[in-house]
């Protein structure tokens, strides 16, 4: 057996992993019990990775226009195409389109190509999509990006108010933390301001359901009420900060009172007091912020008008009070210190004169962009507009993840060389693509990573390469030595690369620059093969915990600024009675556009197909009965997803996740109805505010197919997703036009006859069995007179059975179980595959009430406890 000590490549949380190596070759995967982040836990994405690691779907080798090809012909071609196109057009004319989920060599290496290189700043992070808005505040507040808290704060303090944050699905083992946190302090109160009531408010002590986008007048309305009642920090304010009586003139003016705070917030006023009071009268707050302030057209200043209420009570850079920003991506952290954004440079430096000029000194380069580029949505702008000619997109897929995918889609079809460097051969993006670049995966290549409490570790390797695959950092140092560049890039390790990256942070610094790990400079390669985390800035081998506990920050006059915020709607905001309002994230187990988590059949056990939240009585009227399809519409485009019943959802609002994509599913990327609308500060997409029609999607029949081979879709399903189950797929399906004879039907699809059938045409039933030597291989249920579908349970697991019995051959005709084969319902816990239907009973028949004794019967929970938050719900329902 061997163990390797690395990191999970999924959220910012950054949990430290140990993979093992056994025997026979298997891989097991623990959370790291030395790892400052997680202590050993792990979430339900990261305990699943080894099923994610098989080659299938990878790409293995460079791609010309589809064909395979050599490394030398790609390298030669690409670096030719970039070369050409700035002879012919100029350097605006490439661009490089990048992600948080690069390693920071590789990010490094590939933002000094560009920015010092080829002399541009068209390279842009899908951070922009991510964390623009808040280093945007953090640069207006404190003159620099630093996220100032810590972990341990979340843990120290008092009161954690989490505004558009689902902690609980999206940083679930910092949500463990806060909870055990919690169960310890008795005094630790949690606030929750998000418009769905999400499973992060499992564990809050307040839940406001605020009315989408607008956040920045509750917080204006917090500043009023600490001046008003005389909660205001005014020794720290006078030594420490500048703009107060700005900032206070402008809170006062827009909104003074509780009631209109209310009123346009959408919220009760005792509960608006009741954050408000907490907030004054606790100590230690810890405001955790992410997409709900972030994504919104006026997502800087949500950032700002948090940002504000902190300084003015003084609870920043102490233990347990600070306004925390997490981050998204396992590397969004270190994108932002390498200068991964346009309007940046490497090491937190800017576009100014001496910026420009210290960074060209140091990389000794012949040029140096002396301004910002095109910021992500204007860079797919300007590749439509065919003032792009060359785009490299690296480690991302915007087709599904950015804005207005039709849009995204033409700009790729007008490109004329699209180059993706990804690890998966069938994206939606690299379908687009002219040329294909293999990179290594994790397991398969090192390099470091930076969490939400700027604590940096490093991915190990652990694996042989898949095929022909190369790190992103050797792939772009090779374009740069074609390019005539050689002598600058001629890294011979990851390690030369860190090495040369963590000097820069050093140079010229003199504790004028928040972030510094020069200290790491010389680190040796043992040193770095057992790289040990450590948060930055580092002094004297020591990692800081804290920023700003001194009061000082990096403005030239040392003061934190507050920022005067003038409240305003989102941009798209709407009249009600016609529209719905659609907000957009993640769901617990899947991670974005899916190319990984998808692969794996147990973390599409508790959501496998892309749906929409709607409050039960807005469906009603819009006649939409509860597990049935439905079209999201607007000018843009449009989406056919299924409609789930909730009254966690607010009147009028709606909720998609973002994963679904073109290889999964017909209709279901959501980003086809967004609208490239941005916040004019940090130019972040509006992702969660889009106005939308909804109508039930009328197909002429639906149904469902559980197969054990992979099935070509044919033309006949208009709208389909694809599921991979453990036993094989499992396709859910619907057509538009009649279909006569299901007999001859299935003799096309399938090329089979001898089927187990059941058919009920007055009702529209029609069901189909296929069996050899008595094992399932396949069966589909169709329905085409709008009929609801039985559920799928109880026919999955039948596949794994060797014999079948007569009532379990009842069952594939009938879809309910027998009696000898209790139906579970959906799956709850995805480590133990424990379903809803199993908890629901075993809480009623054995008087459960708390979630150890469900575990001591059924195990649910016990291992990642990604589940709990749904299972205390069961509890409490
Ligand atoms: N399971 C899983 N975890 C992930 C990821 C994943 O894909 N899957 N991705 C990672 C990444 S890159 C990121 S950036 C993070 C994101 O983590 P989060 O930001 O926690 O996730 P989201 O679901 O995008 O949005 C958070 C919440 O904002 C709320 N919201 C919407 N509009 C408003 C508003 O106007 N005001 C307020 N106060 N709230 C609002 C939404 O209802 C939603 O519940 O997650 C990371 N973790
Ligand atoms: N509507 C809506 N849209 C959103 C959001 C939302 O909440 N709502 N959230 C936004 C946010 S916060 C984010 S972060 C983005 C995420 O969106 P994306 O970045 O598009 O999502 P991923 O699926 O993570 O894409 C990563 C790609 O890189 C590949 N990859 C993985 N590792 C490597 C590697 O080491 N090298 C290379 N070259 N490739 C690799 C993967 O196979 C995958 O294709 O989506 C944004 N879009
Ligand atoms: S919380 Fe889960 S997804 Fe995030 S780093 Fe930890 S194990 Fe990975
Ligand atoms: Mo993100």
């Amino acid at each position: 057996m061997r163990h390797f000590k690395t990191i999970c490549p999924y959220c910012g949380t950054g949990c430290g992993v140990i993979v093992t190596r056994e025997e026979n070759g298997q891989l097991k995967i623990q959370g790291d019990k030395e790892h400052p982040a997680n202590f050993g836990r792990l979430c339900s994405k990261g305990s699943a990775l080894a099923e994610t690691l098989s080659l299938e779907g990878r790409l293995l080798s460079p791609e010309i226009n589809g064909q395979t090809t050599s490394w030398e012909t790609v390298l030669d071609l690409v670096a030719q195409k970039i070369q050409q196109s700035i002879d012919q057009f100029g350097k605006e004319s490439v661009a490089f389109y990048v992600s948080g989920q690069l390693l920071t060599e590789d990010y490094y290496v590939a933002n000094k190509l560009m920015k010092g290189f080829i002399g541009t700043a068209n390279i842009d992070t899908n951070s922009r999509l991510c964390m623009a808005s808040s280093v945007a505040g953090h640069k207006r507040a404190f003159g620099t990006d630093t996220v100032a808290g810590c972990y341990e704060d979340i843990e120290q303090t008092d009161l954690v108010i989490l505004v558009g944050s689902n902690l609980a699905w999206c940083h679930p083992v910092l949500f463990q933390r806060l909870n055990a946190a919690k169960q310890t302090n008795p005094n630790l109160k949690v606030i929750v301001i998000d418009p769905r009531k999400t499973a992060t408010c499992d564990i809050a002590d307040l839940h406001l359901p605020i009315q989408s986008g607008t956040d920045t007048w509750l917080f204006n309305g917090l500043l009023n009420f600490l001046r008003t009642n005389d909660y205001l920090d005014f020794e720290f304010i006078e030594k420490h900060t500048t703009g107060f009586s700005e900032a206070l003139k402008i809170a006062k003016e827009t909104l003074p009172s509780i009631p209109q705070v209310a009123q346009i917030c959408g919220l009760q006023e005792n509960h608006i007091v009741e954050l408000y009071r907490r907030f004054a009268q606790t100590k230690k707050v810890v405001t955790i912020y992410s997409q709900g302030v972030n994504q919104s057209s006026i997502g800087t200043d949500k950032v700002n008008s948090i940002i504000n209420c902190h300084l003015a009570t003084g609870k920043i850079g102490k233990i347990g009070a600070t306004p925390f920003s997490v981050t998204g991506q396992p590397n969004a952290m270190g994108g932002r210190e390498v200068g991964g954004l346009a309007n940046q440079l490497a090491v937190h430096l800017e576009f100014t004169e001496q910026h420009t000029d210290l960074v060209q000194r140091f990389w000794k380069s012949p040029t140096i962009a002396k301004q910002a580029g095109l910021k992500a949505v204007n860079l797919f702008q300007a590749v439509e507009a065919g003032k792009i000619k060359v785009l490299w997109i690296m480690a991302t897929n915007p087709l599904v993840s950015l804005p207005d995918s039709n849009f995204i889609k033409k700009a790729l079809e007008k490109c004329e060389c699209v180059i993706v460097s990804d690890c998966v051969k069938n994206t939606d993006t690299t379908a687009y693509a002219n040329v294909l670049l293999p990179a290594l995966a994790w397991g398969e290549k090192e390099g470091t990573v930076t969490n939400s409490e700027r604590c940096i570790s490093k991915q190990q390797i652990f694996l042989e390469p898949a095929g022909e695959a190369k790190s992103d950092w050797w792939i772009i140092s090779e374009i740069a030595k074609r390019l005539g560049f050689g002598k600058f890039f001629n890294y011979q390790t990851t390690a030369d690369v860190f090495r040369e990256y963590a000097a820069l942070s050093g140079f010229e610094n003199q504790g004028t620059r928040d972030f510094n790990i020069s200290e790491l400079s010389s680190i040796l390669n043992e040193e770095y093969a057992q790289f040990k985390p450590i948060q930055w800035s580092i002094s004297k081998g020591i990692g800081k915990k804290r920023f700003f506990e001194d009061g000082k920050f990096f403005t030239p006059d040392q003061k934190a600024r507050f920022i005067p915020i003038t409240p305003q709607y989102p941009k798209q905001f709407i009249d009600l009675k016609e529209n719905f309002i659609l907000n957009t994230g993640r769901i617990r187990d899947q991670w974005h556009t899916m190319t990984r988590t998808g692969k794996t059949a147990r973390l599409l056990k508790h959501l496998f197909e892309p749906f929409v939240m709607i409050r039960p009585c807005d469906a009603q009227r819009a006649e939409i009965p509860d597990n049935s399809l439905v079209k999201i519409k607007n000018q843009r485009g449009e989406i056919i997803v299924r409609a789930k019943y909730s009254n966690d959802q607010m009147r009028g609002t709606l909720f998609v996740p973002m994963h679904w994509n073109q290889q999964l599913s017909s209709h279901g990327t959501v980003n086809s109805l967004i609208a490239q609308i941005t916040d004019d500060i940090s130019g972040q997409p509006e992702s969660k505010f889009t106005p939308v029609q909804i109508e039930p999607y009328k197909s002429i029949w639906q149904g469902f197919i559980l197969i054990k081979n992979d099935w070509k879709i044919p033309k006949e399903c208009d709208w389909w997703v694809r599921i991979r189950q453990d036993f094989g797929w499992q396709f859910e399906i619907a057509g538009e036009t009649q279909i006569e004879d299901w007999d001859a039907q299935l003799l096309k699809w399938f090329g089979k006859k001898d089927w187990l059938i059941y058919q009920d045409k007055k009702n529209g039933h029609y069901r189909y069995a296929f069996l050899e030597n008595a094992r399932l291989i396949m069966t589909l249920f169709i329905n085409d007179l709008g009929n609801t579908l039985p559920p799928r349970n109880a026919i999955k697991s039948l596949f794994n059975k060797e014999n079948l019995t007569i009532p379990e051959r009842m069952t594939l005709l009938t879809g309910q179980p027998s009696s000898e084969m209790p139906d579970v319902g959906e799956t709850v816990c995805t480590c133990f595959n424990v379903g809803r239907k199993t908890l629901q009973q075993a809480i009623k028949q054995h008087h459960l009430t708390t979630v150890e004794q469900i575990g001591e019967h059924l195990k649910a929970g016990t291992n990642c406890g990604s589940c709990l938050p749904e299972i205390r719900a069961l509890i409490s329902s």
